[in-house]
C-alpha cells in the first residue's frame, strides 16, 4: 500500500501574456523565436486536459518597478518603463546601453508589461512557497535565466528568477537553482556567484554556443566558491546520457547542499528538434527531471525559458504540469479537441520523441568523464 502523493500546485497564468509579440513592427527582418504565444497554447492544453479544477489557477499581480529594483538597477527598470519601439536608439544612446543593437532584445511594444507579467508570476510563485500554501508553484511565463541586473540579454530583460530567489531567501536559509534550458543559466550564476546561499547547476551546450560561459571550472567565487555547478554538453545529447548525468549530479547536491527550496527552470529549447538547441531530448526525458525533483519532497518552484518549437514547448510545458499534479500516468496520450488542435499534426499526440542524429557526448567517455568531475567538486563540499 502506497499513500497518495498529493502535492498542492498553484499555477500561474496571465491571459494577456500570449499577445506579446518580440516582432519590431516596423522592421521586415523577419520573425523573432521568442514567441510569447506559446504559454497561452501550453494553457489551452493543460485546460483541455481538465487540469485546471485540480490546482489553484491565480492571475499574479504584475511586478512593479519597485519589485524589480530589488536586483536591476533603478536606471535600467526606468529605462524599461520608458522606451518604446521608435525611442529605443535615443535611449539606449545607440544601443551603447540597457540593449545591443544585435536583435536579439528588441525594444517591442508593451516590453514592459510582458516583463511585469513574467515577473509578477515568479515572484507570486515564490511567495506561495515561502508561505506553505504551495508545495509546487509554477509559472510558465518565467524563466528568463540571462537578464543582467543593469542590462538584458538573450531575448531576457527582467530576471524574474533572481527576484523570486531573493523572495525565498527571506524565509529559506538556502535555495537551490537548477537550470535545464540549453543554454547557460549565467544571470542566475552571476547574481549568486559568491554566495554559500544558494547553489546554481545548468545543464548546457558548450561549445561555440550562445552565451559563452559555463565551463565546468567556473564553480563560484569566496564564499560561494564550490556553489556554482556547471555541466557542459556537446551536441545531440538523449534521454538516457542526460538522466546519468542528472540524477547522481543533483542526488548528489540534495545531499551536500540540503536546500530548503528548489527552484527549477525548465527552458524546453533542450528538446529534439528545438529551432535553436542542439540537443535530443524527448518529451518524458524532460519531464523525467521534473519527476525526480518532484519525488524528493522539497518545496518546488517550476519556470519556463527557452523553447523555439512552440507546439513541443506546449507538449512539454503541459505535461510537466500534470508531473507537478502527479497525475502523468492517466493521461491520454491522445491530444483532447482544443482551440489549436491543428496545430498538433499530423499526429495529434503528447509526444515529443527524439531522434536518431548521433550524441557526441558518447564519444570518448565524455558523459562518464564529466560526471566524475562534477561530483569529485560536489564531494569537495563536504564537511
Ligand atoms: C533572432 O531571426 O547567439 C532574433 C535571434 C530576431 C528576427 C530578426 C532578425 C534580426 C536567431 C536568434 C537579426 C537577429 C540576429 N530574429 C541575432 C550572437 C548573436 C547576435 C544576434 O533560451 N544574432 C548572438 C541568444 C543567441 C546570439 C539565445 C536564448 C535564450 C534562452 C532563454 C538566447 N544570441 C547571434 C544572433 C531572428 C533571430 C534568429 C538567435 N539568437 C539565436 N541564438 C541567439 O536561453 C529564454
Ligand atoms: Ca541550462
Ligand atoms: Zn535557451
Amino acid at each position: 500500500m502506497s499513500l497518495p502523493d498529493r502535492r498542492r500546485v498553484t499555477y500561474y497564468f496571465d491571459p494577456e501574456v500570449g499577445g506579446y509579440t518580440y516582432d519590431a513592427p516596423q522592421k521586415g527582418e523577419g520573425r523573432h523565436c521568442m514567441k510569447p504565444h506559446r504559454i497561452f497554447i501550453t494553457h489551452h492544453l493543460v485546460r483541455a486536459y481538465n487540469m485546471l479544477d485540480k490546482m489553484h489557477v491565480l492571475r499574479a499581480k504584475r511586478a512593479t518597478p519597485e519589485d524589480m529594483t530589488r536586483f536591476h538597477t533603478d536606471e535600467y527598470v526606468n529605462f524599461l518603463q520608458r522606451v518604446t519601439p521608435e525611442t529605443a536608439e535615443d535611449l539606449t544612446y545607440k544601443y551603447t546601453r540597457f540593449l545591443s543593437a544585435d536583435g536579439d532584445n528588441p525594444a517591442f511594444e508593451g516590453l514592459f508589461e510582458f516583463c511585469s507579467i513574467s515577473a509578477g508570476g515568479s515572484l507570486a510563485a515564490a511567495r506561495a512557497i515561502s508561505s506553505s500554501a504551495a508545495d509546487i508553484a509554477i509559472n510558465w511565463a518565467g524563466g528568463l535565466h540571462h537578464a543582467k541586473k543593469r542590462e538584458a540579454s538573450g531575448f531576457c530583460y527582467i530576471n524574474d528568477i533572481n527576484l523570486a530567489i531573493l523572495e525565498l531567501l527571506r524565509t529559506y536559509p538556502r535555495v537551490l537553482y537548477i537550470d535545464i534550458d540549453c543554454h547557460h543559466g549565467d544571470g542566475v550564476e552571476e547574481a549568486f556567484y559568491t554566495t554559500d546561499r544558494v547553489m546554481t547547476c545548468s545543464f548546457h551546450k558548450f561549445g561555440d554556443f550562445f552565451p559563452g560561459t559555463g565551463d565546468y571550472r567556473d564553480t563560484g567565487f569566496g564564499k560561494g566558491k564550490g556553489y556554482s555547478v556547471n555541466v557542459p554538453l556537446r551536441e545531440g545529447i538523449t534521454d538516457e546520457a542526460y538522466k546519468s548525468l542528472f540524477e547522481p549530479i543533483i542526488s548528489k547536491i540534495l545531499e551536500v547542499f540540503l536546500p530548503s527550496a528548489v527552484v527549477l527552470q525548465c527552458g524546453a529549447d533542450s528538446l529534439a528538434g528545438d529551432k535553436l538547441g542542439e540537443l535530443n531530448l524527448s518529451m518524458h526525458g524532460h519531464a523525467a527531471c521534473v519527476q525526480f525533483l518532484r519525488k524528493q519532497n522539497v518545496p518546488l518552484m517550476l519556470l519556463g525559458g527557452g523553447g523555439y518549437t512552440a507546439k513541443n514547448v506546449a507538449r512539454t510545458w503541459c505535461y510537466e504540469t500534470a508531473c507537478a499534479l502527479g497525475i502523468e500516468d492517466t493521461i491520454d496520450p491522445m491530444l483532447p479537441y482544443n482551440a489549436y488542435f491543428e496545430w498538433f499534426g499530423p499526429r495529434y499526440r503528447l509526444e515529443v520523441p527524439g531522434t536518431n542524429r548521433e550524441d557526441y557526448n558518447l564519444r570518448d567517455g565524455y558523459v562518464h568523464e564529466i560526471r566524475q568531475i562534477v561530483l569529485q567538486q560536489l564531494s569537495q563540499l563536504q564537511p
